[in-house]
């Protein structure tokens, strides 16, 4: 009971002390950061977004293991507000979300490898849907209807409150949001569409030279080595991820970030690899939004 309760605690701080330092940022930079609400996860944690401009939409932590990636979030936030100067601020929209860090408190201690959402599912016992499997791109070729695999596609695309919100807002504003970066760990990749058919996008060749340069910018720095391509050649064909559903709903500059590292501490990435991680992601990040800005 002792080590459940100091277990759950622990996570609940850090999804905490994460919400807090979103209030905070944006208190500390009214002019540049504002904080707002695009839902919540079924377990009732908010969903935050932190806007900092119109065009570029980027979110971290859809799967609850990969903790490196809310990291790079705030790294990001934390550097955009510090660009004071109206004309060099990069005009990004970030999403900060998904913390579904306490887990579930039973299986805390074991589990620190949650990937899903925590929801129920019907006729089974197992929890939770996998959020990049549960939107509406090729949504369930392919991908797990089993409600006990770590990439359940759920019951129906955006089955999940935590997809809706997500869906909801880009559809909201389509208009504006020119670039979807969505940040995941690990394994080092710069993925673009498709993921869900071998089918090539239409500006390919474009999306390819983008992603050429932003991962030679990563890797100019700490020698990182990155590979890119579609998602179904470069990692696994898989429907239901949310960069083919924003890629499809019209927003052309579509990415998926894998970030550190290749498999050695996998998702539990060491804390002395956190900052150079932030670092050498925001210098591709910054390129990307930098060359979507200017086309
Ligand atoms: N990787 C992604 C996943 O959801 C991906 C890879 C990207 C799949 C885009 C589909 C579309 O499996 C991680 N680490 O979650
Ligand atoms: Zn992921």
């Amino acid at each position: 009971q002792d080590m459940r309760n100091r277990g759950k605690s622990k996570f609940n701080l850090l999804t905490k002390q994460i919400a807090a330092w979103t209030a905070d940022i944006a208190a500390q930079n009214p002019d540049l950061v504002s904080r707002s609400v695009i839902g919540e996860t079924y377990e009732g944690r908010s969903i935050y977004l932190l806007k900092v401009s119109k065009a570029i939409f980027i979110d971290c932590g859809f799967h609850a293991r990969e903790w490196i990636s809310p990291a790079f979030c705030q790294w990001f936030v934390k550097e955009v507000s510090k660009l004071n100067d109206e004309k060099t601020i990069l005009k990004i929209r970030l999403l900060e979300h998904f913390l579904s860090f306490d887990l579930c408190f039973t299986i805390l201690f074991q589990n620190r490898m949650w990937r899903k959402t925590r929801s129920k599912n019907d006729r089974s016992l197992c929890i939770g849907t996998d959020l990049n499997r549960n939107f509406n791109a090729g949504w369930s070729t392919g991908a797990s209807d089993n409600p006990c695999d770590s990439t359940y596609c759920g019951s129906a695309p955006e089955s999940e409150k935590e997809t809706k919100a997500l869906a909801d807002f880009i559809r909201e504003h389509l208009s504006t949001i020119k670039a979807y970066l969505t940040i995941h760990s690990y394994s080092q990749l710069l993925l673009f569409p498709y993921s869900y058919t071998y089918n090539l996008p239409s500006n390919y060749e474009e999306l390819k030279s983008i992603a050429r340069v932003a991962t030679e910018q990563l890797t100019s720095l700490y020698s990182t080595k990155y590979t890119y391509g579609p998602g179904a050649t470069t990692i696994y064909p898989a429907a239901g991820g949310s960069d083919d559903w924003a890629y499809d709903q019209g927003i052309k500059y579509s990415f998926t970030f894998e970030l550190r590292d290749t498999g050695r501490y996998g998702f539990i990435l060491p804390e002395s690899q956190i900052k150079p991680t932030c670092e050498e992601t925001l210098l591709a990040v910054k390129y990307i939004a930098n060359y979507v800005l200017e086309h």
